[in-house]
């Protein structure tokens, strides 16, 4: 152990401890901005170019971040000369950094913006060169503004390491210097994913969702369009956040109620349509065990990992599921059955989806969802933006009363809310693919080893006289560890569950900030285990406006009309 004292205070951690681990063992916080580390997967951004950090020692200041603790070391983290360090690399960023705060899209989320505030920066003390660089608009996700970079690398490393997509990294030198895609391409033009995790890192507004709240007030104004609205599984257990409540707090109510102020003439629930997900997909597993052929089925529910899929593995495109996502086979249902029943043209419908992600807002753009006439989804908000719609209506939410979902697509079961963690896909898969295959009562419904956050979880379950080998996936570069195998034969799985963010949809590019506390992440996931383990109906065979859905206009699960309106296809 190294012994050493911070602030007068004795501490004694192991050998190439920081300082700033040392520190968090004390419970003193040192002010960060470049540095994140994320223990649950495997981030450690720590390129330690921002300098904030700075902190004392007899021998001069250093950064707490990248200095290992030493022998008999004093560091003060708030002498003068420490906290005028700091300062000063903040009106140094400043410099050169578009002074728009008060319109920029992070506002009120920065980080910069907050250790700004909280050193007492109080104006722009030097006034030198700016860059200029144009803004990438390109895609219908992601807003890449490098105006306001600060070269924290957080977004390259979760793109390059995590993710292991590759499409950010750092280019040129000094003045010059930008986190860019390769030949400065525009980003719709390169292999990313979409997934959004860059833009849960980034500090500041240089990577933000494409905001279409706009979009959605438009359609709320229109006299000849009724707009629907669907609330993925993942968002009822962090908008609350938005308000200042503990992640994890159940929202479910007040956002139904929410949503019916802001105009939306129905609130329904995307889980009715994780439900019909699960009767489609046990039904094509259970198809292509019987034939042998095209296994493991790999889940389709999240965009960016079908993406993914698409750029990196395109001869595996047989094996991903047909099945459109839970948002896409909501729209469909929508526009092609409820539509009807209410007497009005799928094209007199608005169908908005507010999801946990920024992939999804690609997703319903691409072609082949939707028909000549019309998309299944119309636009996509994301949580967070959700949040600024209500908050620009003035609604208290904290102290609306709760509302359930309008009927017939709102009802859902425990195994649809469980779509939002990682593993939840492939649990409810395996609910009903179980009582499908044996005819038997599954007495035990919890797949516990299929839960929590660690990056692949591999289990086996006897259905019957079959073992199947199984996997959940979350994180792009934790997919492609499991996808190396497929390709190579060297896999014996059944069935693998991919989601692209690290920790599933609750973790999403669209939620709330987490500021790199994961522990946000496990909560909201509990919370979704929580609503199944109370919920009346667990599996998703089990829910009776969906059986009605299938009785009234789908007919079989796996059918004819079903396959129309419910699945979909890949390009490679
Ligand atoms: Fe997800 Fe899904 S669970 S992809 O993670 O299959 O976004 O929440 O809506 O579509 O249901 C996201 C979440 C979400 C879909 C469902
Ligand atoms: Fe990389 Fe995902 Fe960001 Fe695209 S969205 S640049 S794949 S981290």
């Amino acid at each position: 152990l190294v012994n050493l004292t911070i602030n007068g205070k004795a501490v004694s951690v192991e050998n190439e401890t920081t300082i700033l681990d040392a520190a968090k063992k004390l419970n003193i916080k040192i002010p960060t901005l470049c540095h994140l580390h994320m223990d649950e997967i495997n981030m450690n951004n720590k390129c330690a170019s921002c300098r904030i950090c700075m902190v004392d020692t007899k021998k001069g200041l250093v950064p707490a971040c990248a200095t290992n603790v030493r022998e008999g070391m004093e560091v003060q983290t708030n002498t003068p000369r420490a906290l005028n360090a700091r300062k000063t690399v903040v009106e140094l960023l400043l410099s050169d950094h578009p002074q728009d705060c008060l319109v920029c899209e992070k506002n009120g989320n920065c980080e910069l913006q907050t250790i700004a505030q909280d050193l007492g920066v109080r104006g722009i003390t030097y006034k030198g060169e700016k860059n200029n660089f144009g803004i990438d608009k390109s895609s219908n996700s992601i807003i890449k503004d490098h105006n306001k970079c600060i070269l924290c690398r957080r977004c390259e490393t979760m793109c390059t390491e995590i993710q292991k997509v590759g499409v950010l990294s750092g280019v040129n030198r000094g003045f010059e210097t930008m986190v860019s895609t390769f030949f400065n391409e525009d980003i719709d033009k390169t292999n990313c994913s979409f997934c959004g995790q860059c833009v849960a890192v980034c500090p500041t507004g240089a990577l933000t969702e494409v905001n279409n709240t706009g979009l959605v007030w438009d359609e709320l104004n229109k006299v000849d369009k009724t707009v629907v609205v669907q609330v993925a599984p993942a968002v009822r257990v962090a908008l609350g956040e938005e308000f200042g409540l503990n992640p994890g707090e159940i929202t479910t109510g007040k956002i139904v109620s929410a949503l019916k102020l802001l105009g939306f003439k129905y609130v329904f629930d995307t889980n009715f349509a994780a439900d019909i997900t699960i009767l489609e997909e046990a039904s094509e597993f259970i198809h292509r065990l019987k034939e042998g052929k095209n296994l493991p089925i790999l889940t389709s529910c999240c965009p960016a990992w079908v993406n993914y899929l698409e750029h990196h593995y395109p001869t595996l495109l047989n094996l991903v599921s047909s099945c459109k996502s839970p948002q896409n086979m909501f729209g469909s249902i929508a526009k092609n059955y409820f539509s009807s029943k209410i007497g009005i043209k799928p094209k007199d419908i608005t169908v908005v989806s507010v999801m946990p992600c920024i992939a999804k807002k690609y997703e319903i753009s691409r072609e082949e969802l939707g028909n000549n006439d019309f998309f299944d989804v119309d636009v996509s908000i994301t949580t967070r933006e959700l949040s600024k719609m209500i908050k620009q209506a003035g609604i208290d939410f904290l102290n609306l009363d709760d509302e359930p979902f309008d009927n017939p697509m709102g009802e859902s079961t425990g195994a649809a809310n469980i779509f939002g963690a990682t593993g939840g896909v492939l649990e409810a898969a395996l609910r009903t693919s179980y009582e499908w295959l044996t005819n038997e009562n599954l007495e035990n419904i919890d797949f516990k080893s299929v839960r929590g956050i660690d990056g692949i979880k591999e289990f086996k379950v006897n259905i019957g006289s079959t073992i199947i080998n199984a996997c959940a996936v979350n994180g792009l570069g934790n997919a492609k560890k499991v996808m190396d195998e497929v390709k190579s034969g060297k896999s014996n799985y059944h069935i693998i569950e991919v989601m692209a963010c690290p920790g599933g949809c609750v973790a999403g590019g669209g939620q709330p900030y987490h500021y790199g506390d994961y522990d946000k992440i496990k909560a909201r996931s509990n919370a979704l285990y929580h609503i199944d383990k109370h919920s009346e109906v667990r599996k998703p065979h089990k829910n009776p406006s969906v059986n009605n859905l299938y009785s009234e206009f789908l007919g079989e699960p796996y059918g004819d009309l079903a396959h129309r309106y419910l699945h979909t296809y890949y390009f490679d």
